[in-house]
């Protein structure tokens, strides 16, 4: 080993190959020795991307629009701006809904050109959000969102809406001023959406409470159904679920968040701010838990159950679920055992799955990257996952090929823009955001979760297409892929 490298080795914090000309960005990387005080070796996160280096990252308007509101399954996303900030968050994430998937079918925006800009874009605004109600006499809720340009010609939006809201006394409409740069990532926009909702909105209604045990389930965004799956273990607990924010969701329960016993949070970077806020303004308490996995599902039942004093029904529901779906993980695990993984998602995807996988599958994780969780997400990735893993904030392409020569992992869970980049190096990549063929979550989703990885990384293309067909001497299949041919 070079003395460089035995350097390199003994550093926490890695400064790689391709950054050399970006020394910064080795704060942002760490590679977990045994007997590290992780605390003292987090990566910086939250911060904004270093000049130089190409970021996965979304924008702020992205975070409030394309991961909280447009799941909504009744809501009219008026986006104020120009045509490509709808059209980019617009049909990139699976969250269907009950009601014909209204919410994926439709984008709407002002579409604002040259003209607008020079003149102000009030008067557009205000014909568009008629047009759309006009359009859908059926729907009337609304959420209408600044982007960039709108925000910097200082377009004032919440005077038209109150405007409408006046001339149409049966709309509702909601008003997120999250422009793309108003913060470091689409983090912001979350915030900005949670914090203006709470404010403006919940208090406003009130729905009809037909149990005593009543929750906000907060932060699950029904990818390929999470939601309805999850559906289903409430229904049989006996919880009324007063919202569910927002997956599946509508937007008159999200304005009785404060009617609930309880706020159950999954995804608590995205939407833990609600939480806390109902429990300050309006004495909810907040519960965390984690739904991928059978060991924290089974964990996130008994906390929900305990809360409410009906733990014989939680043990009740674990049990039919382990003795139905158990078997076939295991099955999975006895071939998933030992395999590499790489997870390079958001960032609560890392704490939530590293763990789990390696509980219930056997797989290692090797290599993870945020694209913009906070400091606080990273406190739990560490915590949770294994030494000699590397833990990266905000990585950059030539960082992600750098490191799977180092980890050479046997399947990387990430978005279909690196994933596509993965396939040509005959990686298997499964899509760590939409999922491939979920729900992942709950027992049987985690299930279709190992399947999904086992079929990803058994399957000889990958092998095949990374053969040279020019070579005349015979193919043979590696031996783990011979027991799946
Ligand atoms: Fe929460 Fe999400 Fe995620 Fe997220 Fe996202 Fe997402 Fe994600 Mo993609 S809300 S933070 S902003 S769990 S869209 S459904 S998968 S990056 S780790």
């Amino acid at each position: 080993m070079t003395e460089a490298l035995q350097e390199e080795n003994a550093m926490p914090m890695v400064l790689l190959e391709c950054d050399k000309d970006i020394p910064e960005r080795q704060r942002h990387i760490y590679l977990k020795a045994p007997d590290d005080d992780a605390r003292a070796c987090l990566p910086i996160a939250n911060v904004p991307t270093i000049p130089g280096t190409l970021s996965e990252r979304g924008c702020a308007f992205c975070g409030a629009k394309l991961v909280i509101g447009g799941v909504l399954k009744d809501t009219i996303q008026m986006i104020h701006g120009p045509i490509g900030c709808a059209y980019d968050t617009w049909h990139t994430k699976r969250y269907p809904t009950d009601n014909g998937h209204f919410n994926m079918k439709y984008v709407w925006s002002t579409d604002m050109k040259e003209n607008h800009i020079v003149f102000g874009g009030e008067k557009r605004l205000a014909q568009s959000i008629h047009e759309a109600f006009d359009e859908m006499p059926e729907i009337k809720r609304m959420i209408v969102y600044t982007t960039c340009p709108t925000a910097l010609i200082g377009d004032d939006v919440r005077a038209v809406v109150k405007q409408v809201m006046k001339e149409r006394p049966d709309v509702d409409i909601f008003t997120v001023e999250c422009p793309g740069f108003s913060g470091v990532s689409q983090s912001k926009g979350h915030h900005v959406l949670n914090i203006g909702w709470i404010n403006e909105k919940v208090g406003t209604a009130e729905k009809e409470i037909t149990s005593e045990y009543t929750i906000n389930f907060i932060g699950d965004y029904n990818i390929q159904g999470d939601t309805f799956l999850l559906q289903q273990y409430w229904d049989r607990l006996g919880i009324q679920v007063i919202s569910h924010f927002t997956g599946n969701g509508t937007y008159d329960d999200l304005r009785c968040m404060h009617q609930a016993k309880l706020s159950v949070v999954n995804c608590a970077r995205s939407a833990g701010y609600i939480a806390n806020e109902l429990k300050k303004q309006y004495g909810v308490p907040r519960l965390d838990i984690v739904t991928w996995g059978f060991n924290y599902r089974a964990e996130g039942i008994r906390k929900v159950c305990a809360f409410f004093g009906i733990e014989e029904r939680g043990e009740q529901l674990i049990a039919e679920e382990y003795a139905k779906w158990k078997p076939q993980m295991d099955w999975y695990k006895e071939r998933l055992k030992g395999k590499k993984m790489a997870i390079w998602t958001g960032g609560p995807r890392l704490w939530h799955w590293t763990k789990s996988v390696e509980d219930d599958m056997g797989i290692e994780v090797v290599a993870m990257s945020s694209k913009f969780g906070h400091e606080e997400d990273f406190e739990k990735v560490v915590a949770r996952g294994r030494d000699g893993t590397y833990y990266i904030d905000d990585a950059n392409e030539l960082e992600f090929f750098e490191v799977l020569q180092h980890v050479k992992p046997d399947v990387i869970f990430t978005g279909p823009r690196v994933g596509e980049l993965i396939k040509k190096m005959h990686i298997p990549y499964i899509n760590g955001h939409g999922y491939h063929n979920g729900p992942y979550m709950g027992f049987e989703g985690f299930v279709n979760m190992a399947r999904d990885i086992y079929n990803a990384t058994y399957n000889p293309i990958r092998f095949l297409a990374a053969q040279d067909i020019r070579d005349p001497s015979p193919l043979v299949l590696p031996e783990r892929l011979r027991e799946a041919a």
